[in-house]
């Protein structure tokens, strides 16, 4: 029996394993089947049947060697034991047994090419965690067990789920590493075996439940990037999206060269209550600069409407972004409005104006806010004590009654009438805007005013002191 012809001849094997075998007989009563040829043996898997699927079947021609029986009948089936030596894992399936959602109780069922030995306290985790790595991970704890007629097959029943809906992961692509099984027999020990999904296309079968597609990420940030450090919305401003997780476009480091390319942003502005559309401009490129940062960076600023307080933008599916895993929803959302400035330092400087008491801070004493872009105020307007308050966060305590008059749309001017419980010093008084307030320049290049002032200069005690403010040399009479 030499030759796969004549083994066929005798004995029928199911399912076919290598490539080619051929019989030799042991002794008189012991037929050795050779595998010849067992084809890729570097994914054994592919070639080696589980033993328990093994028939051989009795096709023709057999009988005692001194040809004095009856021939033996044919189409008996003799099944298998043994192994082909360590085992390995032919399938990985899934399994979803009870059916529930994805939950304690789904499993992993690892199915190996023969039966496998099963250590002293069994497979529990700690067995498991030995022998087995998987990626991605299956759940947070389980167990497991020998199952199946041929002993064959590892049951992982996961006892402890992952958390939804954090937990998202291509199965479809698992890796699973094991090392150390043994065949029941003892007799051969597994070193490190990868199965692959992806390399091994069918070894995996997936009834697990479709999970829950995790949330698409969200805008954390909207902010308007004053790159030059200049008062002028110019080339080179930007606008930052920021996401509260890395993207799929992002960890790509994807850029984009025109508009067009960036037509999935529709930035609007709230007018009447309605959704009005603007224009970055003429032209703007993208960048994701962070995983999580997309830049939008303007090229020419002609016609360009997005303004900080103002503006939102309408984030569109057709963008494609998702998370790094590419599992998320698409995000399909409007932005907050956007924040920060084309334009800094908004502050000028602070200047302080001796017009009572010449030795000291008192009442009538005053100080003039200068702002380095134009604000929405004209010559006269009176602000209240209150509004200012609103508007500003004084460094020092000015005292109990104080009021603003603008003197042109760059200049606010505090007198202060009741210095009453006041603190203020020259060389600590300073002012910082309060978003809260909504204190905005005309042109909208700024959004509500945040920025802390230089500290003031000049003084309340001219009379007293001259304005070398480091020397503070004593006016000698
Ligand atoms: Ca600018
Ligand atoms: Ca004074």
């Amino acid at each position: 029996m030499t030759t796969q012809a004549q083994l066929d001849s005798y004995i029928r094997v199911t399912p076919a394993f290598g490539v080619s075998s051929s019989g030799l007989w042991f002794n008189s009563s012991v037929l050795r089947i050779r595998v010849n040829d067992a084809g890729n043996a570097s994914a054994p898997f592919r070639t080696r049947p589980r033993i328990s699927d093994l028939i051989f079947r009795v096709v023709g021609g057999l009988r005692n060697a001194a040809g004095t029986s009856l021939w033996m009948p044919t189409n008996i089936n003799l099944t298998a034991t043994g192994s082909w030596g360590a085992p390995v894992i032919t399938r990985i399936t899934l399994a979803n047994p009870l059916p529930v959602a994805y939950g304690p109780g789904i499993s992993v069922i690892l199915d190996f090419d023969s039966a496998i030995h099963t250590p002293a306290g069994g497979y529990n985790e700690t067995v498991l965690r030995n022998r087995l790595t998987f990626s991605p991970p299956i759940g947070v704890n389980f167990e497991g067990w020998v199952a199946g007629a041929g002993q064959n097959r590892l049951v992982i029943n996961i006892t402890t789920v992952f958390a939804q809906p954090g937990y998202r992961s291509d199965f479809l692509s698992m890796v699973i590493t094991s090392t150390g099984f043994q065949d029941l027999q003892q007799l051969y020990t597994q070193g490190v075996h990868v199965a692959n999904a992806s390399a091994d296309p069918g070894i995996l079968i997936d009834n697990w439940p479709a999970l829950p597609n995790p949330p698409a990420p969200s805008v954390v940030r909207f902010e308007a990037i004053n790159a030059n450090g200049d008062m002028s919305l110019t080339p080179g401003d930007a606008v930052e999206i920021e996401f509260n997780v890395p993207t799929n476009w992002g960890i790509a480091g994807r850029t984009y060269s025109s508009p067009a390319q960036l037509s999935w942003l529709q930035p609007q502005n709230v007018v009447g209550g309605a959704n009005v559309s603007v224009s970055f401009g003429t032209s703007f490129t993208g960048a994701w600069i962070t995983g999580r940062i997309l830049r939008i960076t303007y090229v020419d600023t002609s016609g360009c409407t997005v303004r900080p307080v103002a503006s939102r933008v309408f984030i569109t599916a057709a963008g494609g972004i998702q998370d790094s895993t590419n599992t998320s929803l698409t995000v399909d959302a409007l932005t907050g409005f956007l924040t920060g400035t084309y334009v800094s330092p908004v502050f000028a400087q602070v200047y302080a104006y001796d017009n009572n008491n010449y030795t000291a801070y008192a009442d009538g004493d005053s100080f003039t806010i200068s702002f380095n872009t134009e604000m929405n105020f004209t010559s006269g307007t009176v602000i209240s004590q209150a509004t200012l308050d609103s508007w500003f966060t004084f460094s020092d305590n000015l005292g109990q009654g104080y009021f603003g008059v603008w003197s042109n749309a760059y200049n606010l001017q505090i007198t202060i009438n009741d210095t009453t419980g006041n603190n203020v010093t020259l060389d600590t008084f300073r002012i910082t805007g309060k978003p809260s307030g909504m204190l905005q320049d005309k042109n909208q290049m700024t959004g509500y005013i945040a920025e802390t002032s230089p500290l003031a200069g000049n003084g309340w005690a001219q009379r007293m002191y001259c304005s070398c403010r480091r020397h503070h040399h004593r006016i000698v009479d």
